[in-house]
């Protein structure tokens, strides 16, 4: 069988590379079992970049990494990638940020990942590039004379042309993208968007089956939505429920129903209106005052790039204006934390929460959303209120489907959650377990490697 190599701009730390890994390593996890490698930034900066790589291994997967200088840590990462990029694929163009030096740091840092990488690969392996730091790679790779597959996973959302070609050199950037034999997207609505842009930038027919001819060279775009193991995460969540931190957070909680948003700190998650739906909600709903509190763990994230520092002041802020107004002497409505919670802590959170708050702007898919549905007692589930522009939204129908710009429909949807009979739960999350046992990371693994592969991968032989 074909090794499997796995580029994505941060490798796992080497604390994170044990069984504990979360993330990308545990949708991955079915396809590193029998080894592979693993290539990307280290997450440290040096004084030059260079292409000389460090190795180091766990288990059977080994780790090769580079490290970045500081200048093209801020201009690729910071800049491009975080700065341009993010904002424009999560619908955001007033957020973009271009700077043409930015841009040609991008492409250069790409281009010094595609050197290192080509010099570790054998002829017969499969390349599988992850997210949009990485989308020029293939377009260098092959410049090198790499002959092998390689594959691109787009873990955000992407954009229709009109919206992409605002971003400068949009059209050079799709092209790179279609170096790649397959591209895969979390979505059938961003994979839509990608034909979108590919007709009306490049001028090329999209309507065949199989791959896209771009530059003489075929593309399968493809949509493969990533997911979870919901099995294991159910066990976790059911261990979890009786630790000793669940049980502060019972006794904390003095038989009120909980609430609970789990999210990295992002402007694409939509945190300022969900803290403003809180308020209406006490507001406008009355019963809910002293019986419910709203726990949201908002882990820090990209602090360097100056939109997150503005979005956790604004935060602070409005978690205080909320408090302030609401909180008795005895109750604090909204519980806010900036550090992120482990994986099993978090399990026996989603378990005792009567309402998952998933309300992001834009979302490529939102594992939040499945990890509380997996997370639910069966017998006794809570009720998952979601963004209809979560992907996650395309599969998990029989969520409470909301606008999350409309604070007042948030509100209205919390309280349906929390007065929703146990019947009605019941069957809502019947259907929602069911499809994201459906959608695993397992089948994530196969569909994309079997496209890559051109014909069946089965990930657990
Ligand atoms: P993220 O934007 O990071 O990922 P998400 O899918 O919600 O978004 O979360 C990924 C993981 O991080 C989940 O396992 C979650 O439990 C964990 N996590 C999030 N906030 C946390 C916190 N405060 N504390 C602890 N853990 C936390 C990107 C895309 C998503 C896409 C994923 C995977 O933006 O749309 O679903 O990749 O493809």
């Amino acid at each position: 069988m074909a090794r499997i190599v796995i580029v994505s701009n941060r490798v796992p730390s080497s604390a994170a590379r044990g069984p504990q890994a979360g993330g990308l390593a545990v949708a991955l996890k079915d396809c590193l079992k029998d080894g592979g490698l693993w290539f990307g930034w280290s997450g440290e900066t040096a004084p030059q970049t260079c292409a000389d790589v460090k190795i180091g291994s766990v288990g059977k997967i080994d780790f090769a990494t580079i490290d970045l200088s500081r200048e093209d840590y801020r201009q690729f990462y910071v800049g491009f990638a975080n700065s341009a990029l993010w904002p424009l694929l999560h619908f955001q163009p007033g957020l973009v940020e271009f700077d043409r030096a930015h841009f040609e740091t991008y492409l250069s840092v790409n281009r010094i990942y595609a050197r290192a990488l080509a010099a570790l690969i054998e002829p017969t392996d499969l390349i599988w590039v992850h997210d949009y730091h990485l989308i020029p790679l293939a377009y260098f790779l092959r410049a090198l004379g790499v002959e092998n597959r390689v594959g691109f996973f787009l873990h955000v959302p992407f954009v229709p042309a009109s919206l992409l070609s605002v971003l400068p050199r949009a059209e050079k950037l799709l092209r790179m993208l279609c170096a790649f034999d397959v591209v895969g997207f979390q979505t059938h609505e961003h994979l839509r968007d990608f034909e979108d842009c590919v007709r009306n930038m490049l001028n090329v027919t999209t309507d065949v089956a199989g791959p896209i001819i771009v530059d003489n060279h075929p593309v399968l775009a493809i949509a493969t939505p990533i997911g979870i193991d919901a099995r294991s995460f159910a066990r976790q969540a059911k261990r979890s429920a009786h630790s000793r931190v669940a049980k502060r957070l019972d006794e904390s909680m003095q038989g009120r129903a909980l609430i609970i948003g789990v999210d990295r700190l992002d402007y694409s998650k939509g945190l300022p209106n969900r803290f403003d739906a809180f308020g209406r909600l006490l507001d406008r709903f009355s019963e809910h005052r002293l019986k419910v509190s709203y726990l949201q763990v908002a882990a820090r994230s990209r602090e360097d790039v100056a939109e997150y520092q503005r979005l956790k002041r604004d935060l602070d802020r409005r978690a205080g204006e909320v408090n302030g107004r609401h909180a008795e002497f005895d109750w604090v409505p909204l519980r806010y934390i900036t550090r992120a919670i482990s994986r099993a802590t978090l399990a026996g959170f989603y378990r005792k929460a009567r309402v998952g708050l998933v309300t992001p702007l834009r979302d490529g898919m939102n594992l939040v959303a499945k990890e509380y549905v997996a997370a639910q007692d069966p017998d006794d589930p809570g009720v998952l209120v979601l963004s209809r522009f979560a992907g996650a939204a395309e599969d998990l129908t029989e969520a409470l489907i909301v606008n999350p710009l409309d604070a007042d429909e948030i509100a209205e949807a919390m309280h349906q959650a929390l007065t929703m009979p146990r019947a009605e739960r019941k069957a809502r999350h019947e259907k929602l377990f069911e499809k994201i046992c459906q959608t695993t990371a397992t089948t994530y693994c196969r569909d994309f490697l079997s496209a890559l592969l051109g014909g069946p991968y089965d990930v657990l032989t």
